[in-house]
Order: structure tokens, then C-alpha cells, then sequence
């Protein structure tokens, strides 16, 4: 070993040394010095050696998880659970000027927020592919990132009728769907007004399908499903036998109001939606159905078969599809058992018309008919991964655990402590039908003492642990930019993304290669300023316009070399600007403040770094 390597995982040593001897303790105890954790115990040094990646070497996987309210993607390496990249989705983020050029801008339209919850990777045959990532937020929205240069591409709506699209974005095992599901009925279509004594048979919720081009990735809202106003909450996408159909948990059945926390948990069950894809698909393609709000909107009471209810234990929250299809696991969250419903005995109850009765013209599946086991997990079951060896992990969050059990025996097996209260937990490819095992995430909600102190909004920690053998184990703490919810992991070598945007694919109309090229026209009473943007010089340096013409400013970064970015800050015009090599980027303004103003590259990029700037020189009318 190196001295410098070995000095540096000392360090580490010392880290992973604290944070276990941290572990299970609500109370942290003072920050100790180097001296005082030099004792490391066996445990802590395996620990350590498991998740140090020298420098130099790289992580074997990526984690994608979700950035709640902030609006964004942020990307780890695991297991070193290093934050590598922020990529912006729903927020604009000035530190790649997302949401301030033209198209980014376009594509946010008139929200600066969302609440992104659910990752899912595109799949072919069940398992991630590498090609996109698709994330809902609330707002009745889904975004693209295209994982080739892990940038947002595109967003879908807000779509009518959803509304509070928390159960999404779920993608189906090609990618052929994804879906989002209403959390807060309303009256639709939106702008219906309705007291609020009529919930229950006035408000509506929905399920929406959106069908995903296979080639591009480009979404298309196909159809709604007029549900009952229950409150959809999770999803999952049926694989292998149960390929075809998607699976929704939904609280207050009761379609209770006031104090739901007493009002929407009376009944001892509520529900698991289970829809028919494709047979939604091919009704909405022979067109069934009537437009509400724009959309096609599918009532089962007059397009029967698409979607069926199954009883499932109170205030449900996730539902997770096993790696072969076979069992649909979702439990109440304030139980103390998850249940595993059995696919192939729904599909028999559905067939022999086994119903207790319906909801809004909706069949209801007797629970004794589709369970096939209770399986005794802990307290407060959330979310449930999986393993490549038919292991189970269920995220426990009253109990502050992940349960470890064996489909089929439905045995619990193992159980670990996690700080604190855990929500989504994530296995490597834990979703899909091959998991990898290896690692465990654990995204924790509440955090106390496992970071320095920072005031009262505590830093987020999620939990890195090894499950390669019968027992997990904890292996390291880490900060994680908040809200996580889920989150996902994927195999370093299903991406590949590109280092710079090759020249000869930039077909932007205003793209200018050659400094000769760049100067200031006029187009229809606007002026276009085409920019050449290289190491160290703006092309032109002035922009001259008149005040109130409108600009449009088009930046090309002609650099081919990795890395080497320009920004475009204006000051007093609220303009930043970041390009990447080979890449164009428009920004249009008024120019209705006459004088002069600075602009200047934002992101360093040689020694001359500081010397690349210009002026916008906008002349009094
Ligand atoms: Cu945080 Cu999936 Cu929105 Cu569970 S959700 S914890
Ligand atoms: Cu270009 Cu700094």
C-alpha cells in the first residue's frame, strides 16, 4: 500500500471507528480527536475497507435519489456515498444555469418548484437499461433525464385531472408506460368547484397512463381512469407473470374529511388499485371513454375490466412487485405484519368473479382470496427490495429497522437498527428481476447526532449497509441532500455517458463555430447576438442593442474538451448562463434598462480565466 493511500484510509478508519460506536445511540457524544479513535475495532476497520474507494478508483455503482421539495436528482457513488452530481429537474439551479436559458426555462414554465419522490430507471426485460430516468413531483408532472449527459429533457404537464401525483413515476418492465395517480381528489375537471361535504361521491381521483416513445423516451399521456377520491399513495409495475399490470395502494377508502389521521383509518383495510395496462391501453386506443379536461378519461362503471380492488392492512404505503412477478408485497403502515399477495390467485379471483362487492362500480377481491401469507416483518412497514437470492428487506419505520425475510417461507431472518426511522431503503438493482445484492441504502427521515450539529434543521443521514452476507451490517453514515424518498441503484457499467457534445450533432440553428461567424443581427425587430464562447474570450466582446429590443443572446461553446464549461453572467439582467463543450444555448430578454453591463464567464476555465468578459451595451431609444 501506498504511504499516501494508507494515511488516507487511516483517516477513514477513524470516521467509520466513531460512527459505529455511534450506532443505536440516540445520544451523540462529543466529536473525539484522531488520538481518541485510534483504537478501531475489527468491525469498523472491515467497515471501512468495504467502502473506501482510494483516490484515483472509482465507485462500482451510481445511486439516483430523489430530491424531495428541492426539485432535484442528486447522484452518489456507492459504496463510497459520495454526492457527485446535482442534476436539476423541477427547480432552476444556477449552478448549471438550469431554468434560466431559453429552453430550460420553457420546459419549467411557470413553476420554480416540485416534490420529486419516485426515480425509476428505463427497463428492457425487467431490468434497468441505462437509456433514461424518469421522476414524478407533485404537481401532476413527470420529467426525463436523459442518462447520457444526465441532463432533464423533457417535462410532462401538470396533467389535468391529477392532482397531487404522488404515486408515480413507476416505468413498466419496457419502458412501454408510466403513470401517476391522484393523492389529493378534487372535483374534476380542475376548476370545478364542489363543497366539501360532497367528497365522497363529488371529488375524483385518477390514474393516468403515459405511454413512453420506445425510441426517444418522449411521453405521451395516453388515457385517465376515473377512480373513487381515496388518497393513491405508491405504485409498481407487475414483471415477468404479472407483466401487464400495475399495482397503486390507496389510504382513506373511507373518503373521509377533516382529521385524517382518526377520520380516513375506521376501516380495518383499505386497498391495493391492480390495473390492467394494457387492456386500459387497448380501450383508450379504440377509443373508450370521454374527454375530461382535455384527456380521455375511462370510467370503470362504463369500461369494465381495467381495474380491480384488493383489501390490503390499513393506511397502506408501498407496494412492491417481487423479482419474478410473483408476489405483490403491501401492508399497512402502522402494522406489524406485510402481506404477500399472490399474483396467480388474483388472476384466479378475477377470473371466477370472487368479489365482496364494489366501489364506485369497481370490483372489490376478497382478502382471503389473494393473500397468501402475513408475514410477521416488525412494526411500521413502508418499503420492501430485494435480494438476488430470494431475500426480502422491508424498511420498518416505527420500529427504526430494516427486517431481512425469505420469499416462500416468509420467514424473517434478520432485523438491523437504523438512525433514524427509515422511509425508502434502496438495493442495488433492487427492483428489477435480477437484483445484484451487495448494498443496502437506508434513506432515513429523522436525524439526531449523526452529524455536527448545524442548527435545528439537522442534516439528513442515509445509511450504507452490506448485505453480502446472512447478517447486514452497517457499514457507513452519510449526508444526504434532503427530502429523500426513494432512490435508485444501478451498476456503473449499464451508463455511458459522453464527456463533451460532439460537433458534428449540434444542429442548432444559431450555433457559430468560427469567431468570424460571431456578431449582432436583426430578425424580425429582434436582435441575435450569436456568441463564440473558447478559452479565454467572448466573440463579440460588446453586444450593442437599443433599449426595449428584445435579445436573444446564443451562446456555442466550440471547446471538444472535457470539462472545459463557460458561463455567461449578466449582472443586473438576472442572466446565467452555463454552457457545456459543443453545446448552444439561447437566452432572450428585454433590454429595457439602458447602460452598460458587465457579463463574464462564470465557470473557471484556464489561467485566463478571469480576463474572459464583456459588455452589454444597451443604447438609450
Ligand atoms: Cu417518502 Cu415514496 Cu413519497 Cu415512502 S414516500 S417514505
Ligand atoms: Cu470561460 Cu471561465
Amino acid at each position: 500500500m501506498k504511504r499516501s493511500r494508507a494515511i488516507a484510509l487511516a483517516g477513514y478508519l477513524g470516521t467509520v471507528v466513531a460512527l459505529a460506536l455511534l450506532a443505536g445511540r440516540c445520544t451523540p457524544s462529543a466529536p473525539r480527536s484522531a488520538q481518541q479513535r485510534a483504537g478501531a475495532t475489527s468491525d469498523a476497520a472491515v467497515a471501512a475497507q468495504k467502502v473506501y474507494v482510494p483516490p484515483g478508483d472509482l465507485d462500482q455503482y451510481y445511486l439516483f435519489a430523489s430530491g424531495g421539495h428541492s426539485g432535484n436528482v442528486y447522484v452518489y457513488g456507492i459504496p463510497s456515498m459520495r454526492h457527485i452530481s446535482t442534476i436539476p429537474v423541477f427547480t432552476p439551479y444556477p449552478a448549471t444555469g438550469y431554468g434560466f436559458d431559453d429552453e430550460s426555462k420553457a420546459m419549467l414554465g411557470n413553476l420554480t418548484w416540485g416534490d420529486v419522490h419516485h426515480p425509476s430507471l428505463s427497463e428492457t426485460n425487467g431490468d434497468y437499461d441505462g437509456r433514461w430516468l424518469f421522476v414524478n413531483e407533485i404537481n401532476g408532472r413527470i420529467a426525463r433525464i436523459d442518462l447520457r449527459d444526465f441532463k432533464t429533457r423533457e417535462i410532462i404537464g401538470p396533467l389535468p385531472n391529477v392532482s397531487g401525483n404522488h404515486a408515480s413515476s413507476f416505468v413498466t418492465p419496457n419502458t412501454e408506460y408510466t403513470f401517476m395517480a391522484t393523492r389529493f381528489s378534487i372535483p374534476i375537471p380542475k376548476g370545478t368547484v364542489a363543497p366539501i361535504e360532497k367528497y365522497a361521491t363529488d371529488y375524483k381521483g385518477v390514474i393516468a397512463g403515459i405511454k413512453i416513445d420506445p425510441k426517444t423516451g418522449h411521453m405521451t399521456p395516453a388515457y385517465e381512469i376515473l377512480m373513487p377520491p381515496f388518497d393513491f399513495d405508491l405504485g409498481d409495475a407487475g414483471k415477468k407473470v404479472s407483466d401487464g399490470w400495475m399495482f397503486f395502494t390507496a389510504y382513506n377508502t373511507e373518503r373521509a374529511t377533516g382529521k385524517l389521521e382518526v377520520t380516513a383509518s375506521q376501516k380495518d383495510r383499505d386497498y391495493v388499485a391492480v390495473v390492467d395496462w394494457r387492456a386500459a391501453d387497448k380501450a383508450a386506443s379504440e377509443g373508450k371513454g370521454d374527454l375530461i379536461g382535455g384527456i380521455r378519461v375511462m370510467d370503470p362503471k362504463k369500461v369494465p375490466d381495467l381495474v380491480y380492488l384488493m383489501p390490503c392492512g390499513k393506511s397502506p404505503h408501498g407496494v412492491d412487485v417481487s423479482p419474478d412477478g410473483k408476489w405483490i408485497i403491501a401492508s399497512g403502515k402502522l402494522q406489524g405484519v406485510t402481506t404477500a399477495f399472490n399474483f396467480e390467485k388474483i388472476q384466479t379471483a378475477i377470473r371466477n368473479k370472487d368479489f365482496v362487492g364494489d366501489e364506485d362500480g369497481i370490483p372489490v377481491l376478497k382478502y382471503e382470496s389473494v393473500k397468501e401469507a402475513e408475514v410477521a416483518v416488525g412494526l411500521g412497514p413502508l418499503h420492501t427490495q430485494f435480494g438476488p437470492d430470494g431475500f426480502a428487506y422491508t424498511s420498518l419505520f416505527v420500529d427504526s429497522a430494516i427486517a431481512k425475510w425469505k420469499l416462500g417461507t416468509w420467514e424473517v431472518v434478520d432485523k438491523i437498527p437504523v438512525s433514524y426511522s427509515i422511509g425508502h431503503l434502496s438495493a442495488a438493482e433492487g427492483d428489477t428481476v435480477s437484483p445484484d445484492g451487495n448494498y443496502l441504502v437506508a434513506l432515513n427521515k429523522l436525524s439526531h447526532g449523526r452529524h455536527l450539529n448545524v442548527g435545528p434543521s439537522q442534516p439528513e443521514s442515509s445509511q450504507l449497509i452490506d448485505i453480502t452476507e446472512e447478517k447486514m451490517k452497517l457499514l457507513s453514515d452519510s449526508f444526504t441532500e434532503p427530502e429523500p424518498h426513494y432512490a435508485q441503484i444501478i451498476k456503473t457499467d449499464k451508463l455511458k455517458p459522453i464527456e463533451v457534445y460532439p460537433k458534428e450533432e449540434n444542429h442548432h440553428a444559431l450555433a457559430v463555430w468560427d469567431v468570424k461567424d460571431a456578431g449582432i443581427s436583426r430578425q424580425g425587430g429582434k436582435a441575435i447576438a450569436k456568441v463564440v464562447m473558447v478559452r479565454s474570450t467572448f466573440t463579440p466582446q460588446a453586444i450593442e442593442v437599443t433599449e426595449g429590443e428584445t435579445v436573444t443572446i446564443a451562446l456555442t461553446n466550440i471547446e471538444q474538451t472535457t470539462d472545459e464549461l463557460h458561463g455567461f453572467g449578466l449582472l443586473d439582467y438576472n442572466i446565467n448562463v452555463v454552457v457545456d463543450p459543443g453545446e448552444t444555448k439561447t437566452v432572450t430578454f428585454k433590454a429595457d434598462k439602458p447602460g452598460v453591463f458587465p457579463f463574464y464567464c462564470t465557470n473557471f476555465c484556464s489561467a485566463l480565466h478571469q480576463e474572459m468578459q464583456g459588455y452589454l451595451i444597451v443604447k438609450k431609444k
